[in-house]
């Protein structure tokens, strides 16, 4: 990392600078980039870590005057309005456009590694105490979120307000229209599925939401004897095998707008309505986001009369290979635990219990935002790591 340079030249008629580096290795930089990030003052301001530059000022097609090496760790350009403009070679290094160096800085940036998992799944357990207490196992819950989808936590008091304990601990919570925080129990006048004792099949929570939340927190405060029992699947290794085996279904539920909807009252009256892929891709068709939840799933649907049959396929497709032995996980919550888990890839359901006279079962849940979550893992992954 703290590798010199040992030769700075222009190319392409200043178009481009080229480092070579003491290892003999090199680096292109575009002028047009390099003035668009020049780090002085006037351009940069440090203390928001933000650029100064307005986009009206930047010459798209500038070219350099002159450059030269200030020293080993250092180069300065001079541009032709005689604006001077310096960068320190563990910068530059970091930002080099190789294919390589991109890919490097997208892993340290976004932490796109994920495990796959089915039915053989072994459920990450870390104690509620020690994340509340220890960066480090807060660091190893978060990056283990990312990686695997979800963790339990274990052995928190069993009384509701230890979701906002955690959510201070990232944070801040997600508000929705069911409150900073909510209660599965069985209620009458239900204006949920999840408040009844029904089974609740592989859903993702609030695909009816455009920008779904990324993070479910359920707290077990209360466990019924029997039934109520979770089971969890991982939505984007369920996808990778529908696409390779039956890609027409995969295209399908990948590109058809599905209609959501949910209207009632809770933290406030609410009448939402969004359209979802039930499969969200990327650039490169690799599933993303997961937005299915059939009770939500709107009566209306805006697709053309020939293709509602097709679709309907193509969930069942979908729906069958979620609920497969091999693909699905199933545990029983215990009062003091807490599953977190990657609302945007895992789907997750619950058996059906009795219904009583009394409360017999009741989570707490909440939700995050990724950004949140996203925004304190680097932070704890510097610390951690040293490397501030
Ligand atoms: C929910 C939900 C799971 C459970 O409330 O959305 O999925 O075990 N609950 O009750
Ligand atoms: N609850 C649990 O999409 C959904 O309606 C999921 C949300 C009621 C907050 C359930
Ligand atoms: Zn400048
Ligand atoms: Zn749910």
């Amino acid at each position: 990392m703290n590798l010199g340079m040992q030769k700075v030249e222009a190319l392409d008629a200043g178009h481009f600078v080229r480092v070579e580096w003491e290892d003999g290795s090199e680096s292109r930089y575009p002028c047009v980039w390099l003035r668009d990030n020049c780090q002085c003052p006037r351009c940069f301001l440090h203390s928001a870590r933000a650029r100064r530059l307005v986009f009206e000022d930047l010459d798209v097609n500038i070219v350099v005057k002159e450059v030269a090496l200030a020293d080993r760790k250092k180069i300065s350009i001079t541009w032709p309005d005689e604006h001077a403009s310096e960068y320190e070679a563990e910068w530059l290094k970091k930002r080099c456009f190789s294919e390589e160096a991109r890919a490097e800085m997208r892993e340290d940036l976004f932490l796109p590694e994920l495990r796959y998992w089915g039915s053989d799944l072994q459920l990450p357990e870390i104690p509620f105490e020690e994340i509340m207490c220890n960066d480090e196992s807060m660091y190893q819950w978060l990056s283990t979120l990312k990686k695997v989808g979800i963790v339990l936590l274990t052995g928190a008091a069993t009384r509701q307000g230890e979701l906002v304990k955690l959510g201070h601990r990232i944070g801040f919570l997600r508000l929705t229209f069911y409150g900073p925080t909510w209660q599965v129990q069985d209620k009458a006048d239900a204006n949920n599925v999840a408040y009844t004792t029904g089974k609740l099949c592989f859903h993702t929570d609030y695909p009816v939401l455009q920008h779904p939340p990324g993070v479910q927190f359920l707290h077990c405060i209360k466990q019924t004897a029997a039934g109520g029992e979770s089971e969890v699947v991982d939505g984007f290794h369920v996808s990778n095998k529908l696409k390779k085996q039956n890609p027409q279904a995969y295209q399908i539920l990948s590109s058809t707008a599905v209609d959501y909807t949910d209207v009632g009252v809770d933290y406030c009256d609410f009448a939402v309505q969004c359209k979802q892929r039930i499969i969200d891709v990327d650039s490169r068709g690799q599933a993303v986001r997961i937005n299915y939840n059939n009770a939500t799933r709107d009566t209306v649907f805006d697709i053309p009369v020939e293709k509602v049959r097709p679709f309907y396929a193509a969930l069942k497709e979908f729906d069958g290979l979620l609920n497969s032995a091999e693909h699905k996980f199933t545990y029983k919550l215990k009062p003091g635990d807490i599953v977190t888990f990657d609302n945007w890839r895992v789907l997750h359901g619950r058996q059906s219990y009795q219904s009583g006279s009394e409360v017999t079962r009741h989570l707490e849940g909440a939700y995050a935002d990724w950004d949140v979550v996203m925004s304190r893992l680097r932070l704890l992954r510097k610390r951690v790591l040293n490397r501030d």
